[in-house]
C-alpha cells in the first residue's frame, strides 16, 4: 500500500484492493461450490444413522426405521435439489466386515468425514464394532465417533462408555455423545462435521444446505469480528484498513453465499463504506483513512471488531428478511437493530 505526497491514503488505491479481495474470495468460494462432500455412515441397523443425518442438516432427508436387510447394497443418497452432498449409507457391519468390496473401500478412501455411529443404549464398541473400526481407520483416519441414544443412558454410563472407546482408539478421534431423538449436542457434532470440512474447503458448500443457517452465519460473524479485532491491534499505522476490509468482504460473500444472495462487487463496496462511515459518526470516510505518520492505529481493535460485527449481522439481517441491501437500506437495519439491542438490555 502507498501514501501520495501528502501522506493522504489513496482512495483509488483503497477501492482497488477492495476489488482485488473481492475476486480473490468470490474465486475461492466458487471453487468451494463445484466440489462434492462424500460423508459415510458406519454402524449397525438401528443406532439411529438416518435419524442423525436429519438433525445434522436440519430435515428429513434420510428415511428412520428402515428394517434390516432393507438396506442391501450401500445406500447412497443425494439430498432433494442439493446433489452436492452425498451420504453412503452402510447398511450394517457385519456387510461391511464380510464383504470388502472395491467400491466400499474406494467410498471410505473418498469420504470426507465418516461417522461411526454406535449406541449409548447398547453395547458400546462390540467386537464387532472394533472390527470394523480398526478395518476403516487403516483406509481413511478422517473419522468422528458417535456416541448416539444418550437420552437413553445415565450420565454415568455415558462417561464409562466414553473413557472405553478412548482406550480402544486412542485420543486421534473426536467422540460426539448426542441424542438424534432429541437434539442433544448435534450442534457441536454439526461443528465438527464443518471444522473437517473446513480443512478441505467445503465448509461453505456443506453450511448452504443446512436448514437452519443462523447459527453458522453468527458463527462466521463472530470469526470474522474477531479477526478484525486482532489486526485492529496492529502498531501500524494506517495499515491495518485493508486486511480489515478483506475480512469484511469475505464475510459479505460467505453471507451471501449461505443465503444464496447474490452479491455484486459494487454493492460491497458500498456497503463496507457506509459500515465505516456509520461506525465514525462525523468523519466522512476519506478523513477516516487518512495517514496520520506516527499517530499510532487509525482503527483501534474495538472498532475494528464492532464494525464487522455490525456490517455482518445488518446483512445478516436483511437476508433473513428478504430486504434488499443498499446504503440506506443497510443505515435503516443499523437503527433496528441498535434499537432491539437498547431494548433487551
Ligand atoms: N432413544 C433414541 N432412539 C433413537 C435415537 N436415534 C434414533 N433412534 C431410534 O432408533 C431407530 C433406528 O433409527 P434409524 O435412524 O433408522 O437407524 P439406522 O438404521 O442406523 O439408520 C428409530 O426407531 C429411531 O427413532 C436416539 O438418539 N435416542
Ligand atoms: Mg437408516
Amino acid at each position: 500500500m502507498e501514501y501520495n505526497n501528502e501522506n493522504q491514503f489513496n482512495e483509488e488505491q483503497y477501492r482497488k484492493s477492495v476489488d482485488e479481495a473481492f475476486e480473490q474470495k468470490l474465486n475461492e468460494i466458487n471453487a468451494q461450490l463445484e466440489k462434492e462432500i462424500l460423508i459415510a455412515l458406519v454402524g449397525d441397523v438401528n443406532v439411529g444413522k438416518s435419524s442423525t443425518v436429519n438433525r445434522i442438516m436440519g430435515e428429513e432427508v434420510a428415511k428412520v426405521g428402515a428394517k434390516p436387510g432393507e438396506t442391501v447394497e450401500l445406500g447412497r443418497y443425494r439430498l432433494k435439489g442439493k446433489d452436492k452432498i452425498v451420504f453412503i449409507d452402510t447398511p450394517g457391519l457385519n456387510d461391511i466386515n464380510q464383504s470388502n468390496s472395491n467400491e466400499t473401500i474406494d467410498f471410505y478412501k473418498r469420504a470426507d468425514v465418516i461417522l461411526f455411529l454406535l449406541n449409548s443404549a447398547g453395547t458400546v464398541f462390540s467386537n464387532e464394532e472394533k472390527k470394523c473400526f480398526n478395518e476403516i481407520q487403516t483406509i481413511n483416519k478422517q473419522i468422528v465417533i458417535v456416541l448416539n441414544k444418550i437420552d437413553a443412558s445415565s450420565t454415568s454410563d455415558i462417561l464409562i462408555q466414553t473413557n472405553f472407546i478412548k482406550e480402544n482408539v486412542g485420543s486421534s478421534y473426536p467422540i460426539i455423545p448426542i441424542s438424534s431423538k432429541n437434539g442433544q449436542n448435534i450442534d457441536e457434532l454439526r461443528d465438527v462435521v464443518l471444522n473437517i470440512l473446513k480443512v478441505k474447503g467445503k465448509d461453505i458448500l456443506f453450511a448452504r444446505f443446512l436448514k437452519d443457517k443462523s447459527p453458522i452465519a453468527n458463527k462466521w460473524i463472530i470469526g470474522a469480528a474477531t479477526a478484525a479485532g486482532a489486526i485492529g491491534l496492529s502498531p501500524l499505522p494506517g495499515a491495518d484498513i485493508i486486511p480489515i476490509t478483506s475480512i469484511q468482504v469475505g464475510l459479505l460473500i460467505k453471507l451471501a453465499t449461505l443465503y444464496d444472495k447474490p452479491t455484486g462487487k459494487e454493492t460491497a463496496k458500498e456497503l463496507i463504506i457506509t459500515t465505516i462511515v456509520g461506525n465514525v459518526g462525523k468523519n466522512i470516510f476519506r478523513q477516516l483513512i487518512k495517514f496520520v505518520p506516527g499517530g499510532g492505529q487509525i482503527i483501534g481493535a474495538a472498532v475494528a471488531s464492532t464494525m464487522t460485527a455490525s456490517l455482518g449481522y445488518a446483512v445478516k439481517y436483511a437476508y433473513e428478511n428478504n430486504i434488499e441491501l443498499d446504503p440506506n437500506s443497510l443505515k435503516s437495519i443499523f437503527e433496528i437493530l441498535s434499537k432491539q439491542q437498547t431494548h433487551s438490555a
